[in-house]
């Protein structure tokens, strides 16, 4: 899969520096805008203050928080990579994302405007959140579950997914979400390695017009060896399809969680108590179990939430289109907003059921001021045509913000221009599973931005890119990503394996955290992400980024999506195999081929010319968004593909392969 670190590095520069200058070459620079400058929550004078005492600006941060007992010693450093933030802190989670802010007043602020796929509403105020966790929190307790026992959340996108999450993290019991497109393969695995006691499922959601069950995978996956300390299936009633039943074991959330009292007084925890585990899938051996704790996780998902999207939560309706199940979902759908106070909205489906202008729609009903989506989907939107969101009012938007994948210059523009009406600033967030938050990303008051870069790291983050070597590469040059001092959201280990968790992240650059991609610092220092290290390919002793001859593809107005990969060859160690989503207008007639290679070769250069251009209908994503290079690798060689569990519509890759013959006879 893309998103792993990979065991083997390439040699040398990550990309070569032509490349760079060429894709900087058009300049296009973004002022903040006034009025948000001049309001804005975070000035530049927080980058000063956080250089000059980074603990002590984490230490205010962490103010933020209500806490039962105020920390007074901001990090335990002394064992590395095991760090120890706030830890004679102690607080509730979920007291912070909920009572607080009842206690402080705001019970009749809504905290979710939920959109159900087929129209179905519900606004849930703070009040009413309280009262559902404390509910749902005596129903666990009810089930036996206990402080420190683990609860697999395999859920659609509704909001018992985040009572369930809170009613957890308030009664100290670590949740681990399974993305409710995951296999039972994959939803088996997870509760082994977590060894869960209970599992919180539903009968189903609705995606792209249907129903569509979630049940039968528990039942399946509760089959497997390993899962026999699950007791209890909880099971929220969504779809009212026919469910299969064990007496004894499965529970319905509206018989047990309604009928229980709506008062539970939170009991606060340390600061380090595990807050969740969420998996990231491995390419090799089983996935990769990242821990997360309290205390220095919520402080740093609410400061960045609130310096980032500069929220203000009076006035502010933000949506993060992420599924809840991937860690955008955890920090910027649940933790980060809901200690800030905000009012979300949360939309169960798909964005082009039951048209491809439903999410513009939302966003015209509510009056969405802030919106945090991935790259992927707006690539997709460009692809359906500027015509779409064209026809929504979409001038609530204040703050657009992107996370996932580079997001290529064209893709940002497009974004700035269509969705934010030439207003609003694009905050490009680079982040991970295992930093918990967002590390690297424009601030919208204070940035001049830069489309397609993620730029700096926010303040009290220390990023810089290295050399094979481990030296600070000058600007102007190419490496790998590394981040030189702790930081409050970092993962803690590796669930049930701290030498993994040491391997992985700790051993490559002595004693600082490789993140696993590749990145260029620009003349003034920005930083431009390239995507994963192990997707960077070798041609003719060069060393090419995926991702920058993807930017190159997708910059031609006839190409919206654009997916490059290194393929063996006897030549030229790899050859450079691209597959390509045409725009919607486009036609794929015999010269376009060479059009789209000889498109490349100007902005990059030849060395970077694709030998086999392959235009598809869909690429192979996760549900995340990311797409899957190697099972394209896999394509491109002619391999038998493996693991397709985690894609999120498996038909895609017989389509692709279908249409392969097509692409020998483009080489040449
Ligand atoms: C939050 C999330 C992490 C990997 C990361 C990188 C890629 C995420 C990015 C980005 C360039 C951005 N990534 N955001 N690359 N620019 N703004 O995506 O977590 O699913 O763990 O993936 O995603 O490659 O290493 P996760």
């Amino acid at each position: 899969m893309t998103r792993d670190t990979p065991d083997t590095l390439g040699k040398g520069d990550v990309v070569s520096n032509e490349s760079l200058a060429n894709l900087l070459k058009e300049e296009r620079r973004f002022a903040p805008p006034a009025e948000l400058a001049a309001n804005a929550n975070v000035t530049a004078e927080a980058y000063e203050r956080a250089k000059a005492d980074r603990l002590g600006f984490w230490a205010e941060q962490a103010r933020r928080l209500s806490w039962e007992t105020e920390p007074t010693e901001t990090l335990d450093w002394s064992n590395p990579p095991f760090a120890k933030w706030f830890k004679d802190g102690r607080l509730n989670v979920a007291h912070n994302c909920v009572d607080r802010h009842v206690e402080a007043g705001l019970g009749d602020r809504v905290a979710i405007h939920f959109e159900g796929e087929p129209g179905d509403t519900r606004a849930i105020t703070y009040a009413d959140l309280q009262r559902e966790v404390s509910r749902a929190a005596n129903a666990l307790i009810e089930l036996g579950v206990r402080t420190g026992d683990r609860v697999a959340i395999y859920m659609p996108m509704i909001p018992e997914t985040v009572v369930a999450m809170l009613a957890c993290a308030r009664i100290g019991a670590p949740h681990s979400l399974v993305f409710g497109g995951f296999s039972s393969d994959a939803l088996a695995a997870r509760i082994q390695d977590a060894d869960a006691r209970v599992v919180i499922t539903a009968d189903g959601g609705y995606r792209r017009g249907k129903p569509s069950a979630l049940k039968p995978a528990v039942d399946e996956a509760l089959t497997q060896p390993g899962t026999e300390n699950v007791r209890n299936v909880l099971v929220v009633r969504r779809t009212g399809e026919e469910t299969a039943w064990t007496e004894g074991r499965d529970v319905w959330w509206h018989e047990l969680v309604d009928r229980q009292s709506e008062e539970h007084t939170p009991q606060a925890f340390e600061a380090e108590h595990p807050l969740f585990i969420l998996y990231t899938s491995g390419t090799t051996g089983k996935p990769k179990g990242i821990l997360h704790t309290s205390g220095g996780y919520l402080t740093q998902t609410a400061y960045t939430h609130h310096a980032v999207f500069d929220l203000k939560p009076e006035t502010d309706v933000y949506w993060c289109t992420a599924d809840v199940g991937w860690v955008t979902g955890h920090s910027y759908i649940v933790y980060g907003p809901l200690a800030n106070g905000a009012t979300q909205v949360i939309y169960e489906g798909t964005p082009d059921t039951p048209h491809k202008g439903r999410w513009w729609e939302i966003v015209e009903k509510y009056k969405v001021t802030i919106l945090y989506t991935a790259p992927t989907a707006i690539r997709t939107c460009m692809k359906w045509g500027d015509d779409i969101p064209a026809k929504f009012d979409l001038s609530s938007l204040r703050v657009l913000g992107s996370v996932g994948e580079p997001i290529n210059p064209e893709a940002w523009i497009w974004y700035r221009h269509n969705i934010g009406g030439d207003r609003t600033p694009v905050v490009d967030t680079w982040w991970q599973t295992e930093t918990g938050a967002m590390m690297i990303s424009p601030l919208p008051g204070v940035t001049e931005a830069k489309p397609g870069s993620a730029q700096v790291p926010l303040p009290g983050i220390a990023a810089t890119v290295v050399d094979d070597e481990a030296n600070e590469v000058p600007d102007g040059s190419g490496g790998y990503l590394v981040l030189t001092e702790p930081w409050p959201s970092m993962l803690r280990t590796i669930w049930g394996d701290d030498q993994r968790y040491l391997d992985t992240y700790w051993s490559r650059f002595q004693d600082r955290y490789f993140a696993g991609d590749g990145a260029k610092k620009d003349g003034d220092g920005d930083i431009w992400l390239l995507g994963r290290v192990d997707d960077v390919m070798l041609v003719s002793g060069h060393n090419i980024s995926t991702t920058e001859v993807e930017s190159a593809l997708v910059s031609h107005p006839k190409v919206a999506e654009a997916a490059v990969v290194g393929a063996t060859d006897p030549q030229t160690t790899q050859a450079i195999c691209a597959f390509v989503i045409l725009r919607g207008n486009a036609a794929e007639d015999e010269g376009l081929v060479e059009e789209l290679r000889g498109h490349v070769a100007k902005h990059l250069g030849p060395i970077a010319k694709p030998k086999r251009i392959l235009p598809v209908d869909e690429l192979p994503k996760t549900r995340s968004g990311k797409i899957m290079r190697r099972l394209l690798r896999d394509v491109a060689e002619n391999r038998d593909l493996g693991d397709v569990t985690t894609l999120t519509d498996s038909t895609v890759m017989t389509l692709i392969q279908s249409k392969l013959p097509g692409a020998a006879s483009s080489e040449d």
